[in-house]
């Protein structure tokens, strides 16, 4: 599953932010608690329902994504050592920055902070690792350590000039070679600035809230903006009522679908379905990715025993009404192992055992 950790400096609203996307209610996640908080997000998603409307499944299951809301500032998290952890196995970081209550500069100022404590960090687990490396390749010739060792001298340069790692371009071995570290500064980061209540309107615009604070674009980031006060209240409403709330402060659309919306065209990711009487169900994969990766994302025996997919464009089988109606159509393909699997499409996997 999908795991993003929440970070920002302390009060900033990252326990809001949880609650708004997680739905979590109130009780048990007040200001200041040391533990980290994990919850789970259903991906809201048009198609999936439109897809249970034509499958009358038992069961709908939505793709899911986990949310690691920590406690207080990264900078104190990223210097102690095992609160940290929760944070190493995140895929994307979804950095929380004040834009309520604050004094011109402080948006552009606090995001630099949690940046360059992200860096030090890693600078830190890079000097001590080079310390030891620089040791054992004298001692014995290994094209791996070799390679890990000039890695980790781009890396520290990187991180030398004040850059974090997610901008600097690593080739796929170099990127396994340094993998393990699981570096705070290498992973994508959504920035997610929470605006004031008068603002709540214009959350529709993030661009131009990072533009006038003079954040400009970086490589793997992405800007989204919610007003966390207004959505807090939103998610304890009934679905009725929030439509009607979301009017009167002139919203659109809630922040989960946009928040979730970021995270997916931040990390690359795409949707598939699977139909069927008994479920229908999304699943989410990495644009790009083969019939026989999606295959594994549902079940390793699945993919041991792949056979081929049957694949039908999510418009396509829409537009025929029915699984059938697409094979007489021939709308529905038969595609093997290496087939690239596009976004929104249904596949079936045939396979064998
Ligand atoms: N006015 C306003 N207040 C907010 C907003 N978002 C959060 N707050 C308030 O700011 C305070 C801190 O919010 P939290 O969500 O607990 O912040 P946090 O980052 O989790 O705080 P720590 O975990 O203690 O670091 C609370 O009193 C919130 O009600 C907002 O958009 N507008
Ligand atoms: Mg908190």
């Amino acid at each position: 599953m999908l795991k993003i950790g929440i970070v920002g400096l302390a009060q900033v609203g990252k326990t809001t932010f949880f609650r708004i996307v997680t739905k979590s209610h109130g009780a048990g996640l007040s200001t200041g608690r040391p533990e980290a908080h994990v919850g789970v997000v259903s991906v809201p998603d048009p198609r999936l329902d439109r897809l249970s409307g034509m499958f009358h499944p038992r069961k709908t299951v939505p793709a899911s994504i986990e949310y690691v809301d920590t406690p207080g500032s990264i900078i104190e998290l990223a210097r102690g050592g095992t609160e940290g952890a929760a944070l190493r196995e995140v895929e994307a970081l979804a950095h929380v920055v004040r834009a309520f209550d604050t004094e011109p500069g402080s948006l552009l100022r606090d995001l630099e902070t949690v940046e360059l404590e992200l860096m030090l960090s890693d600078l830190v687990v890079i000097e001590k690792r080079l310390e030891r490396l620089e040791k054992d390749v004298k001692k014995q010739k290994n094209p791996a350590l070799d390679l890990e060792l000039q890695t980790l001298r781009s890396c520290k340069a990187t991180l030398e000039k004040q850059r974090p790692l997610r901008e600097l371009t690593l080739s796929p071995d170099e990127e396994r070679a340094v993998r393990g570290f699981t570096f705070f500064s290498l992973k994508p980061a959504l920035y997610i600035l929470n605006l004031d209540e008068k603002d709540a309107a214009r959350t529709g615009q993030a661009e131009e809230f990072a533009r006038a604070a003079g954040l400009r674009h970086k490589p793997h980031t992405m800007v989204v903006a919610v007003c966390g006060k207004v959505e807090a209240e939103l998610a304890e409403l009934s679905d009725a009522e929030a439509v009607e709330f979301m009017a009167s402060f002139g919203l659109a659309e809630s922040a989960i679908a946009r928040v979730i919306r970021s995270s997916y065209q931040l990390l690359g990711l795409i949707s598939f379905f699977t139909v069927g009487e008994d479920e229908c169900r999304a699943w989410t994969i990495h644009a790009g990715a083969t019939a026989w990766e999606a295959a594994g994302e549902i079940h390793s025996d699945i993919q041991h025993g792949f056979i081929r997919a049957e694949v039908a464009g999510y418009d396509d089988l829409i537009a025929c009404g029915s699984l059938v109606e697409a094979r007489n159509r021939g709308r529905l393909r038969l595609e093997g192992k290496e087939y690239v699997i596009k976004d929104g499409e249904i596949v079936h996997f045939r396979h064998s055992g």
